[in-house]
């Protein structure tokens, strides 16, 4: 079996890409190699150079995610006669979302377009992690029709969590179009920060009214208005995914907004927010909230709202509820429901499948000792 000294090893592609272990890596002369027997195939010394360790009959190699970066590891473990294979991000920031397996005896016989690069939909093995998105995702494959140094391509769907919900817009783009209050006068100064509408921090007293639009002797359906664009794209994850929080403490006629997300080229309307919703006097709470989940549109052209960039949040308080001093939706906070995270291909490091293009990868595992 295989005994690695990890220190200090280093290993260099040689230009014959064709040859076996000998010839195909050259160790540095810092290497402590023992090999004993038919050892393993040339993947084992690209792991032992990296994170991976090999040990009596399990070998590791990287999982990389988007080409350079390592999101944990493919471990490979004779077991029983069967082999065990391991996805695992464990201890890194990265979790899977999918995995796909392919375990051949040679790299021909992995499913591949007539460029050669893989078909993971026609991977022999395929799933989700144990628990969804999670860490760990472990397939048992039956090798019995196999011997000698085989093959392995080792797909996975990475995410990476980069904001962990639930969180507000601080920092995101907006453009305002705040109109006026009921007698038309224009809305007092501290009440028309737009940066106000993003943040709720409780209690910051700090809002933006969104105000009537009047129209030739009377008010326009849709009153003030804001555009609020996100760098990181919220998506429809489970249950509801964007919270609206308004100010109105007290009993006080009904305020409302539309909520609108952008998706596949056009508004979509994901319903009504107003100022219903009240929480216990007092309470981080006590301002109205409405949540809205992009699974459930009120849009009867759309069935899921997959991920939205921007949201649009427009008054249409009905005017004539309220006293001539009124403002309408007074919108304090936008708050995302659902991690931003940043997704990524991974395979297990080893050769590339093709030259140009694609940067998928498999490695090899000698599989009689
Ligand atoms: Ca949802
Ligand atoms: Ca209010
Ligand atoms: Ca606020």
């Amino acid at each position: 079996m295989l005994a690695v000294d990890t220190v200090g090893i280093g290993w260099e592609p040689m230009t014959d890409n064709s040859g076996r272990l000998g010839e195909r890596w050259e160790l540095n002369r810092r290497t402590i190699l023992k090999a004993a027997g038919a050892g393993i195939g040339a993947s084992a010394l690209i792991s032992a150079s990296g994170v991976g360790a090999a040990n009596e009959n399990t070998f590791s190699v990287d999982l990389i995610a988007g080409q350079n970066t390592v999101a944990g590891e493919v471990t490979v473990k004779k077991e029983n006669g069967n082999l065990i294979v391991t996805f695992d991000t464990s201890g890194t920031s990265w979790e899977l979302l999918a995995t796909h397996l392919h375990v051949a005896g040679s790299e021909d016989d992995i499913p591949q377009t007539e460029k050669g690069n893989p078909k993971i939909g026609n991977f022999e093995y395929s799933g989700e992690p144990d628990s969804a998105p999670g860490n760990l995702a472990v397939y048992t494959v039956d090798v019995s029709g196999l011997s000698g140094e085989i093959v392995l391509a080792a797909h996975a769907e990475v995410q990476e969590v980069l904001i962990e919900a639930p969180y507000f817009a601080a920092g995101a783009q907006y453009t305002a179009d705040q109109g006026v209050k009921k007698d038309g006068n224009p809305i007092p100064e501290a009440r028309s920060d737009p940066e106000d509408a993003l943040v709720k921090a409780y209690p910051d007293g700090e809002f933006f009214s969104l105000g009537f639009k009047r129209d030739d002797g009377g008010f326009k359906d849709e009153g003030g208005s804001i555009e609020i664009t996100f760098d990181c794209p919220i998506v429809n994850g489970d249950g509801d995914d964007l919270k609206i929080w308004e100010v109105t403490f007290d009993p006080y006629p009904a305020e409302s907004a539309d909520v609108y997300a952008w998706y596949d080229g056009q508004w979509v309307y994901l319903g009504q927010a107003d100022n219903s919703g009240q929480g216990s006097a007092g309470s981080p709470e006590a301002h109205t909230i409405s949540t809205f989940d992009f699974g459930d549109p009120a849009d009867p052209d759309y069935d899921e709202v997959e991920s939205t960039e921007k949201i649009r949040i427009v008054d249409t308080t009905d005017p004539s509820l309220h006293n001539n001093n009124a403002d309408a939706f007074d919108l304090d906070g936008v708050q995302v429901l659902q991690d931003c995270t940043n997704e990524e291909t991974a395979w297990g490091a080893g050769e590339p499948f093709v030259d140009r293009g694609s940067w998928a990868t498999y490695f090899t595992y000698v599989l009689d000792s």
